[in-house]
């Protein structure tokens, strides 16, 4: 393709395709995007997230896909809301002023070792691609590697599981790189982590069933974020906290993001649940997307108003 306008939004594509869409995006749109790398990963592929800034010094709202590499439906429907978002800026009068006044950070490929490894060697690759020493098992589950309930038995020590917690805390440099990311900027009020699948809206907490601090308001915002997405299509989702929705989960992304201040910490579960699994149809991309960014709206627009 010779532009975003070009890109075909409708298959899934590899690391150098998505490079290529980035790469575009930002020659594109110059004044509104760039692309900043936040570290490397194991086998050293840049780890790029967009930033979407219409100004200086604002608060950001974060959001990847991708982290675990099989979850295709979840990067592929994040490069889908990359053209949205500079398609309905200055159009559409929500998103226009939410990035009047946050800036958006949109990490696409959050594991790109693994993402490649599902294109070249094993389709259902999930965790990262760092060698465990010891062990003829490869990998970390990076959504088990976070400081909050690090360890705990909703995560296992056992490198061949595909929850393996990893060594030690933020042991994954895919890891670090939001970690350090999310400390320097110092400002983030929304991390919204994309998983697939399930169907599901999830807040914290993973690791224990205390309820959080801000419980009401995260359950409240919930509801109103798949009543939006539900609107579109009808896809039916639950929602509520990771422990009670699903099961527990010891150290995971959004209870450190929660534990770190960002009240609204996020993590979906996109389409289906289980028909076809991982193996998403290409046909299914762009619904996603579409139905999931209402969603995401709703919880943009909320942020803003709070
Ligand atoms: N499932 C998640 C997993 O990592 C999950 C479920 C989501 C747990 C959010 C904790 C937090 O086990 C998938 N499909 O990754
Ligand atoms: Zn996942």
């Amino acid at each position: 393709p010779r532009s975003t306008d070009d890109f075909v939004y409708t298959t899934y594509h590899d690391l150098d395709s998505i490079k290529g869409f980035m790469d575009m995006l930002v020659a594109e749109n110059p004044n509104m995007v760039s692309k900043i790398e936040i570290g490397k990963s194991y086998e050293g592929r840049p780890l790029d997230v967009l930033k979407f800034s219409t100004g200086e010094s604002r608060p950001g709202i974060w959001i990847d896909t991708g982290i675990h590499s099989r979850e295709w439906i979840t990067t592929a429907s994040a490069i889908w809301f990359a053209k949205k978002i500079v398609t309905d800026y200055g159009r559409d009068p929500i998103l226009t002023d939410v990035l009047n006044n946050y800036d958006i950070f949109l990490d696409i490929t959050a594991n790109p070792d693994g993402y490649a490894y599902t294109h070249s060697n094993d389709r259902m690759w999930r965790k990262t691609r760092k060698p465990n020493p010891g062990s003829s098992c490869v990998g970390v589950d990076p959504n088990r590697n976070w400081e909050i309930g690090f360890g705990g038995p909703g995560a296992s020590s056992n490198p061949c599981s595909q929850t393996y917690h990893g060594p030690s805390v933020h042991s994954e440099s895919e890891v670090k790189a939001i970690v350090d990311f999310v400390t320097s900027h110092g400002n983030l009020k929304t991390f919204v982590s994309i998983h697939s699948y399930s169907q599901m809206l999830l807040y914290p907490y993973g690791y224990t069933s205390t309820a959080a601090q801000d419980q009401a308001e995260l359950h409240e915002l919930a509801r109103k974020s798949i009543t939006a997405l539900e609107s579109l299509y009808n896809t039916a989702y639950t929602y509520g906290s990771v422990i009670t929705t699903i099961y527990q989960a010891d150290g995971i992304t959004i209870d450190w993001t929660y534990a770190q201040g960002i009240k609204y910490s996020y993590t979906f579960e996109l389409r289906d649940t289980g028909f076809y699994g991982f193996l998403l149809p290409a046909d299914q991309i762009v619904p996603t997307a579409e139905e999931t960014w209402l969603a995401l709206m709703a919880i943009m627009e909320h942020t803003r108003n709070n």
